[in-house]
């Protein structure tokens, strides 16, 4: 057996009930082959692979909090640091039911090779619970949030463990987050980012997701020989990615047709109206349904198992930026059927493996999320910047530094594609630069 299967069997013998972390593994390792047999004798000798598979720490612990109807609620909560060996472990919590090990896993696994393509020096880590925060008040929201922070606050810190905002978690949460770190431990400082603008957060990071995401698509396309100007586009998801990357893209001249969420999604020909998508989900956290109320030209349909949602709609591009394995196989034949030209991924892995490999070998420009929806982290890493520096830049110093960052992911990820003999792999390409730089600081760091 090759070392990249002997190493993929390890991770699902070892993890069983894994199937996320499994996935994300593969995909990686996979792609990787080319590297790992050219350096095989020195990556076995110091168990490279092995160690990369393993997070360095798992903190797994009980959030206990009290309801509006004094009723005492339990959650699972999670923070795995995975691989500090290029900095500060750096990545999202997730609050959201269906939260897990294995998700937590794939996430953080994920995260290594995202957080190396964007150049910055940060580590990969990922945290979350199965708290839900739909329907819940914001004194319940507090309770949860205050009650997470008293024990993660012992994990974290601005030069240490620097966890930020990912589904379930936006800026009202992070701001109660931060509130209780520092009641806990006496310290200003970036611990978290995405942090309100008020209190030591970044201009442009609200947006910095969505707009990394159609920068690079932006790239992808002109270096194929394509324009954005009057594409259509499908959008997955209404919150934050999907949200931004809806607004970049209308800027850009494209036009999107379509956003969804977990009951529903929208088909509006005329393009979606942000503005009012903003009102409906960010101020007023309701569902689509109530979009289409206000908006003419929009179609709501109900989320049916088995059918394909916005990947039915003929597009040019698709943005999946909702969750993870939300496009699977007959989605992609549908998108190649109506003519798609190319995939970017704003999600964390949203798109299955078999649904990946069927688009690829279409011919379809398709980008992995690790480098397409970088540009959240990036400006993540640029706002512990402001503030170590105790200074903050402006939108368009900010927006201007994540343009470039997703400008060089793209070339990293195409160089390194090219390089070893598979051009037009974005996937692989994007492993493999990612990989090559947290490897060279494993090996240089010693066995730890
Ligand atoms: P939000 O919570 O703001 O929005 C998530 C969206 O996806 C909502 O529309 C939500 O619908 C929908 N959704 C979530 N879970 C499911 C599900 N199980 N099935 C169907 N729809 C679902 O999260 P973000 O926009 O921040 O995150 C979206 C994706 O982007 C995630 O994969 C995240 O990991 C990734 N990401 C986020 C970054 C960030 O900076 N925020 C950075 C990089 C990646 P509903 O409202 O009904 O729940
Ligand atoms: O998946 C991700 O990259 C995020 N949720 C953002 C992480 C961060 O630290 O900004």
């Amino acid at each position: 057996m090759s070392y990249v299967d002997e190493v993929y069997q390890m991770v699902v013998d070892k993890n069983p009930a894994q199937p996320e972390f499994h996935q994300a593994v593969k995909e990686v390792l996979d792609s990787l082959r080319v590297v790992i047999e050219a350096n095989e004798e020195e990556y076995r000798r110091d168990a490279l692979l092995e160690r990369l598979v393993t997070p360095e720490r798992q903190i797994l612990f009980r959030v206990p909090w009290v309801d509006d109807k004094g009723q005492v609620q339990v959650n699972n909560a999670f923070r795995v640091q995975f691989n500090s060996a290029i900095g500060p472990y750096k990545g999202g919590l997730r609050l959201h039911p269906s939260v897990n090990i294995s998700i937590i896993k794939f996430l953080g696994f994920e995260q290594i090779f995202k957080n190396s393509l964007t150049g910055l020096p940060i580590g990969g880590g990922k945290g979350g619970s199965d708290f839900d925060p739909k329907g819940k008040s914001d004194r319940e929201i507090m309770a949860f949030c205050q009650s997470f922070m008293t024990e993660l606050f012992k994990y974290i810190g601005a030069d240490t463990d620097v966890p930020a905002g990912d589904i379930g978690t936006g800026a009202r949460e992070i701001g109660y987050l931060y509130g209780q770190y520092k009641r806990l431990t006496g310290l200003y400082e970036g611990v978290l980012t995405g942090k309100g603008l008020s209190y030591g957060g970044s201009l442009a990071r609200t947006e910095a997701t969505g707009y990394g995401v159609l920068y690079i698509t932006e790239e992808i396309l002109k270096c194929n020989g394509h324009d954005i100007k009057g594409k259509t586009v499908c959008v997955s998801g209404s919150g934050n990615v999907a949200t931004y990357a809806i607004q970049k893209a209308q800027q850009l001249g494209a036009k999107v047709v379509t956003c969804s969420d977990s009951t529903g999604w929208i088909y509006d020909p005329e393009g979606i109206d942000v503005d009012l998508l903003r009102e409906v989900k960010e101020v007023k956290r309701a569902r689509l349904t109530e979009y289409a109320a206000a908006r003419s030209s929009a179609e709501y349909h109900e989320k049916k198992n088995g059918e394909h949602g916005v990947w039915s709609v003929k597009c040019d591009i698709a943005l999946p930026c909702a969750t993870q394995n939300e496009l699977d196989i007959e989605d992609a034949k549908m998108l190649v059927a109506n003519g798609v030209i190319a995939v970017v991924e704003g999600a964390n892995m949203p798109t299955t493996m078999d649904a990946t490999e069927y688009l690829q070998s279409n011919k379809i420009l398709f980008c992995p999320g690790k480098a397409s929806n970088a540009g959240g982290v990036a400006t993540s890493a640029l706002e512990m910047s402001q503030n170590s520096e105790r200074l903050s830049w402006t939108f368009e110093e900010v927006d201007a530094k994540l343009k470039n960052i997703m400008i060089n992911i793209f070339h990293n990820l195409d160089d390194a594609a090219k390089k070893y003999g598979m051009e037009g792999n974005y996937v692989a390409g994007a492993n493999i630069a990612g990989f090559l730089k947290v490897a060279d600081a494993m090996k240089a760091q010693g066995i730890v």
